[in-house]
């Protein structure tokens, strides 16, 4: 007998999951559903694949598709009609998070606007901003009051009950789609809290919840993995597992409170896949993969980014396509960036955090070399089409110096000792650093070191150091004109520094991220209209740069092409639109700075200067730049 395609295995496995379908009301009900089924039809095949992949060796594999395949139908059943508008309407324009109009802004709830009813009031601030994309940190129920910022959840379906309710939530994302205005939230998929009603009948030995978690009864297995495995809150705990009170193990790769899900369990899939289309019916418009690198263990491995990872996304944002069809996916994967870019695809995650544009942004600010930034946006910035990096300057997490060691010696810079320079500059431990920074999981085994401190901070506004608020705007600069998404830390854009506060709750004094993630900075945003105010030449630095972003077509999209300025303290780049092309260029250094006309004799005689307005002759004469200047060159 000759072999069965992929194709016709997933026709007969489909024609088998109507059959138990049809054996119950709602299943009938499920299949009437014209729209559903086309859906289906389109998109089972990838999720069928990659089950009888990942868990084929089961005999209950075909079983726990149906009961996704159930799943998938009752959410689009329970879908609010208006998000199925919405579901039909981006289905005719795919690529609406790439325009140019794109603004995206982050916050926590509690420590921004104390809970949801005051972020629905900051709405009209958002608005004064431009925001068309909102992220609130993650929201749920947690433990207290140690939860990872929220990272460690309780439950999917609850809200911390400071912050709301759910019915409130769902109300918020009603009055942000008025505004205009995406939610984003965090599908914290890698781990659960110790708290989640999961995790505790796992602790209290359920085998069946057990499974459902990497557990295991001595150290011979957890030990075997360890040796392959990398610390990654070393402050917390050695190694990748914690010992529970009954002896056994338990996989936790972050804090102590986090455990991973183990996903070779289908069960788990099943699970968290009902979860996430919970949630994709209150109106979330983006889900941020959280931790998405950890998702799958294999032993001899370092359980990162591994094949299984990519099936695992493939097949949820598959399930998304049939039940929540307009919600997207954008990776949180702050990795290598070989592997960054494997999570980019129109069938996987298509945004995805840029964090080499954003570290690289730091380190040369730090050198006043722009070399490895260039060469970062020359080489590793055009994505799959249809993608789109989230370009930011910071984020709630520390900075990571995640560049390819690779790219860096081709520049005659070596890992490991520039790293040990980078995290010396921003702790301040380098003499004539503007930077204030603060050590995030100093590692003294591995030299591993990361960096907290919010971006007024680092830039040296802290400090008070001369160009700060240049610093700042040319970082901002870089996020709102390479494409994509750009995103605000809310609180930047007044210049909120570092709040040591943290030091004196026993909650939050071991996690030094908490520097960077203050209370709403009342003062600041008062004198924001202010121009003679620090905070008010900050916001309108911000501003000015936003609105030129969003009347400028070029902008739109990704697409970069490099712009060789001889001069290593000078970033180019350019965007290339339908008509006419931006070339942007940004000075690094403290003092005015120098390109030749011999550059420029390819270009058109006359360009305009978006931000200045002014008309400028490139061939005539070069030219020069202010410190910390950039502009952006309409030809
Ligand atoms: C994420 O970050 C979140 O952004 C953090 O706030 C959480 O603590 C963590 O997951 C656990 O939920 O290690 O320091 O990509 O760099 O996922 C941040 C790999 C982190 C990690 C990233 C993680």
């Amino acid at each position: 007998m000759s072999s069965l395609s992929v194709e016709q295995q997933a026709r007969a496995a489909k024609a088998y999951i109507i059959q138990e379908l049809k054996k119950s009301e709602d299943g009938i009900q499920i299949l009437d559903d014209k729209d559903f089924y086309a859906r289906l039809d389109l998109h089972f095949i990838t999720v069928f694949a990659i089950f009888a992949e990942l868990y084929g060796y089961r005999n209950d594999c075909l079983d726990q598709l149906v009961d996704l395949i159930r799943v998938c139908g009752k959410s689009w059943q329970q879908r609010d009609p208006v998000l199925q508008r919405i579901d039909k309407q981006r289905e005719s324009e795919p690529e609406w998070y790439m325009s140019n109009h794109m603004l995206g802004g982050v916050c926590y709830v509690d420590r921004y606007a104390n809970n949801l009813a005051g972020i629905k009031q900051r709405i009209p601030y958002f608005q004064e901003l431009g925001l068309t994309y909102l992220h609130l940190m993650p929201l749920f129920l947690s433990p207290q009051p140690l939860n990872d910022g929220g990272y460690a959840v309780s439950s999917y379906r609850d809200i911390q009950p400071n912050l709301g309710t759910i019915e409130e939530l769902r109300d918020l994302a009603t009055e942000l789609r008025k505004a205009g205005i995406s939610l984003v939230l965090d599908l914290v998929f890698n781990h659960t809290s110790n708290e989640h009603r999961w995790a505790q009948k796992a602790a209290e030995g359920c085998p069946e919840h057990s499974a459902m978690y990497w557990t295991f009864p001595d150290r011979t297995v957890p030990s075997a993995f360890e040796i392959t495995t990398r610390e990654i809150f070393p402050d917390d705990h050695a190694g990748s597992f914690i010992q529970l009170p009954d002896g056994r193990f338990v996989w936790s790769t972050f804090y102590h409170f986090q455990w991973d899900l183990n996903y070779s369990n289908p069960a788990v899939f099943r699970a968290m896949a009902a979860e996430m289309l919970y949630l994709a019916n209150i109106g979330v418009d983006f889900f941020r993969m959280d931790a998405v690198a950890f998702m799958w263990k294999q032993m001899n491995t370092d359980c990162e980014n591994l094949p299984e990872v990519h099936k695992l996304l493939r097949a949820f944002n598959a399930l998304c396509r049939i039940a929540a069809p307009s919600v997207l996916f954008k990776s949180e994967a702050i990795v290598h960036p070989d592997f960054v870019v494997q999570y980019i695809d129109r069938d996987e995650c298509q945004l995805s955090y840029n964090p080499l544009q954003m570290a690289l942004t730091w380190e040369a600010l730090a050198t006043r070399d722009a070399s490895m930034l260039s060469q970062a946006i020359e080489r590793r910035h055009n994505i799959a089409r249809g993608c789109a990096w989230v370009n930011y300057v910071r984020s709630h997490d520390d900075i990571g110096w995640t560049f390819s060691d690779e790219d860096a010696s081709e520049l005659g810079k070596e890992g490991t000792s520039h790293r040990k320079f980078l995290n010396a500059f921003f702790v301040n431990r380098y003499p004539g650093s503007f930077a204030r920074g603060v050590p995030f999981q100093d590692n003294p085994k591995t030299g591993d070191c990361r960096i907290s401190g919010t971006t007024a901070s680092l830039a040296g506004l802290e400090s008070m150091q001369d160009h700060a608020i240049e610093r700042i705007l040319l970082a901002y600069s870089i996020a709102m004109s390479t494409g994509g998404v750009p995103l605000i830390y809310l609180g930047d854009e007044v210049g909120q520094l570092n709040d040591y506060s943290y030091l004196n709750d026993p909650a939050k004094m071991d996690d030094s991220r908490w520097v960077n993630r203050p209370y709403y900075p009342e003062a600041r945003y008062a004198e924001r209209h202010d121009e003679t105010t620090i905070p008010g030449k900050i916001y309108a630095g911000i501003k000015h740069l936003i609105h030129l972003r969003k009347t400028t077509e070029e902008l739109a999209g990704g697409r970069a092409v490099g712009f060789y300025t001889g001069n290593p303290t000078i970033l180019g780049y350019q965007r290339p639109g339908p008509g006419s092309t931006v070339l942007c260029l940004c000075n690094f250094s403290d003092e005015p700075q120098w390109i030749g006309k011999e550059r420029f004799m390819a270009m058109p005689q006359a360009c305009e200067d978006l931000l200045s307005g002014h008309k400028i002759d490139l061939r005539e004469s070069g030219i020069q730049l202010r410190a910390h200047q950039f502009m952006w060159l309409r030809h």
